[in-house]
């Protein structure tokens, strides 16, 4: 206990000198869970991912076809507004630019924003160029293995942030939906369920943009 107790600290001062700690953010080496509502249990047969809106075919891909598209890793610093960050969490699965360099999803000029519909109705919202960016996936794995079902099984959002990389507005972890089931491209911006409830739309890390009206 004491133990992890001072690698905590350690590896947290390290982080700190790297540059890789926003403000008011603290290290744990756990993986909290954190959602609001129940978790759900997805039934794989019956699952799909749904894209529409400002694209110029809708698309919807069953379990099977959806773990055929080409994937990626990356690996992420990732900050939950509760004030825990987790440092070089490792992901695999789709990314958007994959997609669309492949033709396999074509977005018309009117796509703005992307609201990411989560099971249970969550959403979350975020700019195009950060759905496009080297931070934001579709995951489903963490570490090696498929997600947990508290961690979003079968398929989640992650958006994190990339060492070095502070050109890229980081946001917050709730901008990264579990249990996603579709993606919505939009010409106007549609806040979501944090974002409704108060929390910053931008939610910039590095500016600590944790709430709207403070
Ligand atoms: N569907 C859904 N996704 C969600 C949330 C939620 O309430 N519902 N909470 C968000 C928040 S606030 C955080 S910090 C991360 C936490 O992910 P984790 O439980 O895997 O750590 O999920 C995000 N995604
Ligand atoms: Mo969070």
């Amino acid at each position: 206990m004491f133990d992890s107790f001072f690698n905590r600290r350690d590896d947290e001062s390290r982080i700190r000198q790297e540059g890789r700690l926003p403000p008011g953010q603290s290290l744990t080496n756990r993986f909290p869970v954190l959602h609001y509502g129940p978790t759900p249990k997805p039934n794989l047969e019956s699952w799909n991912l749904r894209v529409f809106g400002e694209v110029e075919q809708e698309r919807s891909w069953n379990w099977q076809e959806f773990n055929q598209l080409p994937r990626r890793k990356i690996k992420m610093d990732i900050h939950c507004v509760t004030r825990w960050s987790k440092f070089d969490t490792e992901w695999e699965g789709v990314h958007l630019q994959d997609l669309l360099e492949h033709g396999i999803l074509r977005l018309k000029t009117s796509a703005r924003y992307v609201i990411q519909h989560c099971e249970y109705n969550f959403t979350t919202n975020t700019p195009l160029e950060v759905a496009l960016s080297d931070i934001f996936l579709l995951a489903t794995h963490f570490d090696g293995a498929p997600l947990s079902l508290d961690h979003g099984f079968p398929l989640r959002v992650v958006v994190g942030a990339l060492p070095g990389r502070k050109d890229l507005a980081d946001p917050y972890f709730w901008k990264g939906g579990k249990w996603l089931r579709s993606l919505e491209f939009s010409a106007n911006d549609k806040l979501g369920f944090w974002e409704q409830a108060g929390y910053h739309n931008a939610a910039n890390v590095w500016k600590e943009q944790r709430f709207a009206y403070e």
